[in-house]
C-alpha cells in the first residue's frame, strides 16, 4: 500500500487497438426505469469473502522507513533481505484465525525488489543485455522464491491468493510516476529507456500471471499508466480473466476488466456509513451507477498507517479492529487488512494474537444467531418479519441482500416490538418501535442499537428499484462477548 488511488495519473486510455473498452452491464428497473448495475460473478463471490489480507514483505521489511515510497534514489542493498525463519504455513495459520479467505502479497513494491527470482532480461541504454539483478536470488536466501512458497501454502489452507505489483514506481529501474526519470541516477540503479520498463512491467507480470494458477485479486496501486494500459489489460484478459481488479476502474468509468472493485478512498478502515456496491468514484459509490463496482477498504493493524514492519510499532487495539470490522465489513466493503511478516519472515507473536482475537470475536458475535426460536418469513414488497415465540435479548441486526440481479434496496427501516423479558403479558397490544435504518443494503450491512432489546417480533419495510431478494437477516447479542473478548489476552 502506498498511493491508492488511481485518479492522480493520466489513466484514461483513447482504447486505441487490440483491446476494446468494458461497457458497463446494467438492466432497467421496471420500477423507476433507473439503471440497474449488474455483477459478474466474481465479483458477488469476491464480496462473499468478506475479509482478506494485503502482505506487505520484501526488502522495505528491512528499513526503518515504510517503503522506498517518495525516496526515489533508495536502492535498498538486496544482502538485506534475509528471512532465515519464512515459513508461509504460519502467515496462512493466522489469516485462517482472522477468518479471512483471500491473500494478496506484495511481489514487488515501490524499491524494485522481487521477491520472486524474476529472470527478465532487458537493453540498457548502452544496448547491453543485462539481467534484472535486484531479486531474491541476489540476497542472502538466494534459491527460495517467496512468491511461490506463499501461492503453495494458500492452495493448501484454501485462501485465494493474488498479487500486488506496482506499475508506476521503481526505484532500481529510476521511475516514479510511470516514468524513467531522464537525469540523477544513483548507485544501484540502471538506466533505461520508457519504453524498455513498460516492456520490463509486462513481462514480469506476465511471469506473475502465467506461472502461480488463478489469481483471486491483483492490486493496481496508484493505477497504471496509458502507455501500459492497453498491454496490461490484454494480458489480464489472455491469463486471469477471472481475477477481481482492484483500482480496476479509472473514476470516469474506463475499466481493466469486468471484475473491478474500486478503493473506498480512504486507509483507516471506514467506509461511509452509506456505502453502494456501484459506482467507479473512490467514496461510498452511487447508487445510481451503471458500474457494478463494490468497495474495498485497505487498511493496517499496525498504528500510524504503517504497512510495512516497524520495529516495536504499537498495534491498533482489539476495540478499534471490532470498529474497523463493522465500519467495514458491516457497511458493504471487503475488509482488506494488512499483514506483516517481520524480519526472520514470521508473523510476530502479538500480531497474531491480535489478528486471532478479532477473529474469534467475529464468529463468537456472528457465527450463529441469538435466536434459535424465530420464524422467519420475507412477504411481497421486500418486506421482512421475524417472529419469536419468547422474549429474546438482541443488539444488532445483521442484513444481507441477495444481489445476483443488481443492488436494489434504497432504504429500509428495521422495527421491533420491545417488550420486558420478565413481563407476563407477552407481546400482546406492543406496539413497534423504529430500531434502526438506513439506505444502502448490498451484501452486508451491520446495524448495532444503542442498547441491547427484549423483543418478540422484528419487522422491516424498504423502498427499492426492483422487488429486493433478501439473502438473510439474523439478530444477534455480543456486546458481553466482546466486552470479555477485550479484557483477556488471545491465547
Ligand atoms: C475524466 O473526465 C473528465 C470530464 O468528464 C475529464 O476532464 C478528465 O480529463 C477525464 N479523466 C481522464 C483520466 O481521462
Ligand atoms: C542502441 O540501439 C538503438 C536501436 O538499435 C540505437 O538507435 C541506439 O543508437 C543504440 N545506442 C547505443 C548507445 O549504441
Ligand atoms: C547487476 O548487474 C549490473 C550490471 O548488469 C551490475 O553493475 C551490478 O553490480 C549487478 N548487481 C548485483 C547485485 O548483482
Ligand atoms: C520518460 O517519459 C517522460 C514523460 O514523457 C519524460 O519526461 C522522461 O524524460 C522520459 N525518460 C527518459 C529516460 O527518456
Ligand atoms: C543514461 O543514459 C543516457 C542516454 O544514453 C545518458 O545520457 C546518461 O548519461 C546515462 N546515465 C547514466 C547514469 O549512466
Ligand atoms: C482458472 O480460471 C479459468 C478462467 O479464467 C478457468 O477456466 C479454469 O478452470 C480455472 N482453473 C482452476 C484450476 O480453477
Ligand atoms: C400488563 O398489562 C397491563 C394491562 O395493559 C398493564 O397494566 C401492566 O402494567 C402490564 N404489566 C407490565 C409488567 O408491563
Ligand atoms: C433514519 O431515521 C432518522 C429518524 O427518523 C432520520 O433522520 C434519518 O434520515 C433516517 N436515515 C435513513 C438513512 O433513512
Ligand atoms: C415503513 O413503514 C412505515 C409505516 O408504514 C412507513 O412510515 C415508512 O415510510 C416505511 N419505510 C420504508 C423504508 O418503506
Ligand atoms: C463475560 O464476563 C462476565 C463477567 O466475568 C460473565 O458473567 C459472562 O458470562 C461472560 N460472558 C461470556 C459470553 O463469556
Ligand atoms: C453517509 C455517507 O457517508 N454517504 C456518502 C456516500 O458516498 C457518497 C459519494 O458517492 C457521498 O457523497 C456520501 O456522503
Amino acid at each position: 500500500m502506498w498511493l491508492n488511488t488511481g485518479t492522480l495519473l493520466s489513466l484514461c486510455a483513447i482504447s486505441g487497438g487490440v483491446v476494446s473498452a468494458y461497457q458497463p452491464n446494467y438492466r432497467i428497473s421496471p420500477i423507476d426505469g433507473s439503471k440497474i448495475a449488474l455483477p459478474t460473478k466474481e465479483q458477488l463471490q469476491f464480496q462473499e469473502k468478506e475479509i482478506g489480507v494485503l502482505i506487505h514483505f520484501e526488502i522495505a521489511t528491512y528499513l526503518s522507513i515504510d517503503g522506498c515510497n517518495n525516496v526515489p534514489n533508495l536502492v535498498p542493498n538486496p544482502s538485506l533481505f534475509d528471512p532465515t525463519l519464512i515459513n508461509t504455513d504460519a502467515w496462512m495459520d493466522t489469516i485462517t484465525a482472522l477468518g479471512a479467505k483471500y491473500a494478496t502479497l506484495v511481489a514487488k513494491h515501490n524499491c524494485g525488489f522481487t521477491t520472486w527470482p524474476s529472470e527478465v532480461t532487458f537493453q540498457d541504454r548502452e544496448n547491453q543485455t543485462v539481467s534484472y539483478n535486484y531479486t531474491i536470488a541476489q540476497s542472502p536466501v538466494r534459491g527460495k522464491n517467496v512468491v511461490r512458497s506463499f501461492v503453495d501454502s494458500a492452495q493448501k489452507y484454501d485462501i485465494g491468493h493474488g498479487f500486488y505489483y506496482s506499475v508506476v514506481v521503481n526505484n532500481y529501474l529510476n521511475v516514479q510516476n510511470s516514468d524513467v526519470r531522464p537525469n540523477s541516477w544513483a548507485p544501484g540503479q540502471v538506466n533505461i529507456t520508457n519504453s524498455t520498463y513498460d516492456q520490463i512491467v509486462y513481462d514480469q507480470l506476465s511471469d506473475l500471471w502465467k506461472n502461480y494458477g488463478n489469481l483471486t485479486e491483483i492490486w493496481f496501486d496508484g493505477g497504471y499508466s496509458s502507455s501500459q494500459k492497453d498491454k496490461i489489460q490484454a494480458l489480464l484478459e489472455e491469463t486471469q480473466p477471472q481475477a477481481v481488479i482492484f483500482n480496476g476502474c479509472d473514476t470516469n468509468g474506463t475499466c481493466l476488466s469486468e471484475n473491478s472493485i474500486r478503493w473506498i478512498g480512504t486507509e483507516a478502515g471506514q467506509a461511509p456509513d452509506e456505502n453502494w456496491s456501484t459506482g467507479v468514484t473512490n467514496d461510498g459509490g452511487d447508487s445510481t451507477s451503471p458500474y457494478f463496482c463494490p468497495a474495498e477498504c485497505d487498511t493496517t493493524l499496525q498504528t500510524d498507517d504503517r504497512w510495512f514492519f516497524g520495529v516495536d510499532q504499537p498495534l491498533r487495539s482489539i476495540e478499534e479492529m471490532i470498529d474497523v470490522y463493522h465500519q467495514t465489513v458491516g457497511r458493504n466493503c471487503l475488509l482488506e487488512l494488512d499483514l506483516t511478516p517481520d524480519r526472520s519472515g514470521l508473523i510476530p507473536a502479538s500480531y497474531a494474537a491480535r489478528y486471532k482475537q478479532l477473529g474469534d470475536f467475529i464468529s463468537s458475535c456472528y457465527g450463529k444467531p441469538a435466536t434459535s426460536n424465530a420464524v422467519h418469513s420475507s412477504t411481497k414488497n421486500g418486506e421482512y418479519s421475524i417472529t419469536l415465540d419468547y422474549p429474546t435479548a438482541i443488539d444488532r441486526i445483521v442484513l444481507m441482500e441477495d444481489q445476483s440481479n443488481g443492488q436494489v434496496i434504497r432504504s429500509y427501516e428495521v422495527f421491533a416490538k420491545i417488550v420486558d423479558s420478565q413481563d407476563a403479558n407477552g407481546t400482546l397490544n406492543v406496539p413497534f418501535t423504529l430500531i434502526s435504518n438506513g439506505t444502502s443494503v448490498g451484501h452486508k450491512k451491520i446495524d448495532i442499537f444503542d442498547r441491547a432489546i427484549s423483543t418478540t417480533e422484528i419487522f422491516i419495510n424498504t423502498t427499492y428499484v426492483d422487488t429486493p431478494k433478501w439473502r438473510s437477516v439474523s439478530l444477534h447479542l455480543c456486546d458481553q462477548l466482546a466486552a470479555n473478548g477485550t479484557s483477556t489476552e488471545a491465547d
